[in-house]
């Protein structure tokens, strides 16, 4: 086999150790690494959750005989060079006596972003980048987005009956229990969710991850995503509603105060208003900044999923379609007269798949 064929072979079987990280590692990357020697892989690893050791740590500590020199190490992405929550993974690549490294992307992280290659080409080691690059870019849009952008990577999701409309006089539900459980997924491979006032008020979502640790192959314990909630008057009566039945935090964007409630894990946190109301892209670059968010998932109706379309703030879509149609008393799930003139919105089929008679559709912004 070519050199570039084994690379990419080498590389695949890292990147499928990344994603075993995707329920857990946040804020952190998803990384995974194999070493090889012989054109055999001898040991593997990869990051967990953030606090824990990284992947090349743990797959330098997976083999216990001393690393040959011809070894070649595979990592999804480039080796960190500064201390963190760990030390620097550089340090004990060159102790390891490797002398070769394939990286499939540099480390948009500002403390790392090149360092961690210069260091290892200084301490004698070959380095070699760009190895499925855009396999292991993918495998951290939301990180990507936050190092680079100081924003969260925004999908935004909806069922859908077949002309449309987001909520149902007939059921409770417009997609059904196969596309609901794909839901789970995407929220339990999300940092945070948006919610708005008016979407709790109609709905009484509980926007919890319910899948057990076995359904996501984890040994971690199940991450909930924080949940944001947009509620600019202050309007909602907390004691009403399902969401705050749990303890795990929420964060209310409002116009009129910074407040930590600590006994009911909730702060409240204001945000610049104008007469339309609160600044969406605040709100995104406060999510980033004090609360560390990679993928944000927003779930709530018409009024934020057209807002998030026009200000051109979001970076996928998700639409379930299901086969029922809603006659009376729906809502569609844009406002079409405020998109009506708007350049900017220009999105690509991502892909589709079924569950049953649903359809779910991606989209990503061009
Ligand atoms: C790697 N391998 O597996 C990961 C890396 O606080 P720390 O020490 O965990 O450092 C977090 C930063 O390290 C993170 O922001 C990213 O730049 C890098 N993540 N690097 O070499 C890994 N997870
Ligand atoms: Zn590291």
């Amino acid at each position: 086999m070519e050199n570039s064929s084994k690379n990419s072979k080498f590389m695949l079987e890292a990147t499928k150790l990344a994603k075993k990280g995707s329920f857990s590692t946040s804020p952190n990357p998803n990384v995974g690494c194999v070493i090889v020697h012989k054109d055999k892989i001898i040991s593997k690893g990869y990051h967990i959750k953030s606090g824990c050791e990284h992947a090349e740590i743990n797959a330098l500590k997976n083999f216990k005989p001393k690393i040959h020199r011809n070894s070649k190490l595979y990592v999804t992405l480039e080796p960190c060079s500064f201390t963190g929550k760990t030390g620097p993974c550089v340090n004990e690549i060159v102790k390891s006596g490797i002398k070769k490294v394939i990286i499939g992307t540099k480390d948009p992280n500002p403390k790392v972003n090149g360092k961690g290659i210069s260091f290892l080409k200084k301490h004698g080691i070959k380095v070699k980048t760009g190895v499925l690059e855009k396999t292991c870019e993918d495998l951290n849009k939301g990180f990507n987005k936050r190092m680079i952008f100081n924003l969260p990577y925004v999908t935004l999701k909806s069922a859908l009956s077949t002309n449309n409309m987001i909520s149902s006089k007939k059921s409770k539900w417009i997609s059904n229990a196969k596309s609901r459980k794909d839901v789970q997924f995407l929220r339990a491979s999300s940092c945070g969710i948006l919610t708005s006032s008016d979407t709790i008020i109609n709905d009484n979502p509980k926007l919890n991850v319910r899948l057990k640790r076995k359904e996501l192959h984890i040994n971690t314990k199940v991450r909930q995503p924080i949940v944001f909630i947009l509620d600019t008057n202050l309007k909602i009566k907390k004691n009403k509603y399902k969401l705050f039945k749990d303890s795990r935090k929420k964060v209310i964007f409002n116009r009129k105060k910074n407040a930590n409630d600590e006994k009911n894990n909730i702060v409240y946190r204001k945000v610049k208003s104008s007469k339309n109301g609160m600044n969406l892209k605040e709100v995104l670059k406060i999510m980033a900044k004090e609360f560390y968010i990679n993928n944000l998932l927003v779930e709530a109706g018409q009024k934020v999923f057209t807002e998030f379309l026009s200000k051109n703030l979001y970076d996928e879509i998700i639409i379930y379609k299901s086969s029922t149609v809603e006659s009376k008393g729906g809502i569609k799930y844009i406002n079409e007269n405020l998109l009506k003139n708007n350049k900017k919105i220009n999105f690509s089929l991502n892909g589709v798949n079924f569950f049953d008679k649903d359809i779910k559709i991606s989209f990503k912004k061009k």
